[in-house]
């Protein structure tokens, strides 16, 4: 019997109320168990607003107008001497190093996505990804944060957004291999929230199973809640942290704490200091990353599958894309701001809405249904939705190589191959900066797989300082350098 939340009574009542209380016509054969489950389940969905949403994206037909006066983004380029616009890459460097070392930062994973596109079935973060050790996602960014919390010798929190469906493994994960060396107090997981996924035609909920509503996670936008609704916002105020620094799981190069981009992002006079980001120039127009535009003095990010293809294919005299500021998916981000962004309604993400197959059940039969087409709309928020609403956010280019081999597909195009060829370009350019002489082919491309732990050295410069770097990296070499 369920003795806590509303009665069944009131709540199918109320979901009649939305034309929703479908959802509930097996309920009387559930067992008690799972009628609990179904009614708690019910309870965390905000179905008091489904009406709302379902007019607005899943019944109204979604069609996206670039703005009239898109522009690119301006940034702050990478070379700090650019005529472009020069800037004091030192004194961003020694503010972010001030902020770290004062404790005031932590770092921030969103890793609830599911890895279908990979077609790996556990967590994305536990994914073998290092180009010599095979060290999964998790462990590189533990490392990293590790190394820099030594380095600058202050704790570095870290918060690690799971969903529902990997909480539990992603946990365990951690706990198998001792949290990586980190203070299992310095590592705090909360799960996302979840969004009913709704029939296309109707609206309605679809159910997965007798008792179960088919549901999603609700996008990396989902973080301004579950950062809120978790505590663990209120727990980076208890710990003075007044800056995250936010990175994808599936981004092994993601430096986790980079102190220039944080002081950039605190100090420089045209940021708020609310939402910064981080950009490299795409490789194509068509390349699947959004794009920072400014459009009425702000700046946005307009999906991939949004910006109108002419403006994408749009070149510079030098032959560069006019709108090349790809998104990697790196920002810093002010908690203040989360407080906002959580509580004032004027300050909510929006909703975006994919159209897939759901496999779902007919909740009068029992029947399954296996959609031949998609039948279902999700909705998800995304955190850069957050960019416009910042009073001033700024955004700063980086090198590809330096920060970006992101896993996401089994093969080809940003795959665990292609990730590792990045993670090798990028330690033979810093063994080449340290005086190593590394075996590259005829085209130029590194003829040896080399990685570099973070515990061995975080950049380029602290590479260089170390005693212990081999003279040169032979052909054929595979080469791990990393802690003892
Ligand atoms: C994302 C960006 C794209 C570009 C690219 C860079 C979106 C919509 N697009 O594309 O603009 O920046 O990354 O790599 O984000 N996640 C959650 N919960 C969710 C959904 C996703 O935690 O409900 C996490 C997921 O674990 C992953 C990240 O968000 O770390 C990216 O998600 P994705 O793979 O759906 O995004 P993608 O590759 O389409």
């Amino acid at each position: 019997m369920n003795t806590l939340g509303p009665s069944l009574d009131t709540v199918r009542q109320r979901l009649a109320s939305i034309g929703q209380d479908h959802v509930l016509a097996g309920a009387e054969a559930l067992a008690p168990t799972e009628l609990d489950a179904l009614l708690a389940q019910i309870e965390a969905l905000d179905t008091d607003r489904l009406p709302g949403w379902i007019d607005r994206y899943v019944r109204a037909e979604h069609t996206f107008e670039a703005p009239t006066d898109l522009e690119p983004a301006p940034c702050y380029p990478d070379d700090p001497a650019s005529p472009r616009r020069p800037w004091d890459k030192g004194a961003a460097r020694s503010a972010g190093e001030a902020l770290l070392r004062a404790g005031k930062v932590a770092c921030f994973t969103v890793a609830g996505g599911q890895g279908s596109r990979l077609g790996y079935d556990g967590p994305k973060g536990c994914y073998p990804v290092g180009a010599v050790s095979d060290k999964p996602l998790f462990q590189i960014f533990a490392e990293g944060v590790l190394a820099t919390s030594r380095r600058f010798g202050a704790p570095l929190p870290w918060y690690i957004m799971t969903s529902p469906l990997n909480h539990d493994a992603t946990i365990a994960f951690f706990r198998e291999r001792d949290f990586f060396g980190l203070p299992e107090s310095d590592v705090v997981f909360f799960p996302q929230g979840a969004m009913p996924s709704l029939e296309k035609d109707s609206g309605r909920m679809l159910m997965s199973a007798p008792g179960v509503i088919a549901t999603n996670p609700d996008g990396h936008g989902g973080a301004v809640r579950a950062l809120w609704e978790s505590g663990a916002a209120a727990d980076m105020q208890r710990r003075g942290v007044a800056h995250l620094s936010y990175f994808q799981v599936d981004n092994p190069l993601a430096n986790v704490a980079d102190p220039v981009f944080l002081g950039l992002h605190a100090g420089a006079k045209d940021s708020s200091a609310e939402f910064s980001s981080k950009m490299v120039a795409k490789t194509e127009p068509g390349e699947k990353v959004g794009v920072f535009c400014s459009a009425g003095g702000r700046v946005e990010v307009i999906e991939y599958s949004d910006l109108p293809a002419d403006l994408a294919a749009q070149r510079l005299d030098d032959g560069s894309l006019r709108f090349n500021a790809g998104n990697i998916a790196i920002h810093a981000i002010g908690v203040p701001f989360i407080e906002k962004l959580a509580t004032d309604a004027a300050f909510e993400l929006p909703f975006h809405r994919a159209v897939k197959k759901v496999p779902h059940i007919n909740p009068e039969t029992g029947e399954k249904i296996e959609p031949g087409e998609p039948n279902a709309v999700k909705l998800e928020r995304f955190i850069f939705d957050a960019i416009p609403l910042a009073g001033s956010s700024i955004v700063y280019e980086t090198q590809r190589v330096e920060e970006f081999a992101p896993v996401k597909n089994a093969q080809g195009t940003d795959s665990v191959g292609s990730s590792k060829l990045i993670q090798t370009e990028r330690a033979a350019r810093w063994l080449e900066q340290g005086g190593v002489s590394v075996a590259r082919t005829p085209e130029g491309a590194p003829d040896c797989v080399i990685e570099i732990g973070p515990l061995y050295a975080l950049d380029a410069e602290q590479l260089a300082s170390r005693t212990d770097l081999p003279k040169s990296v032979s052909p054929g070499e595979r080469l791990l350098l990393d802690a003892e």
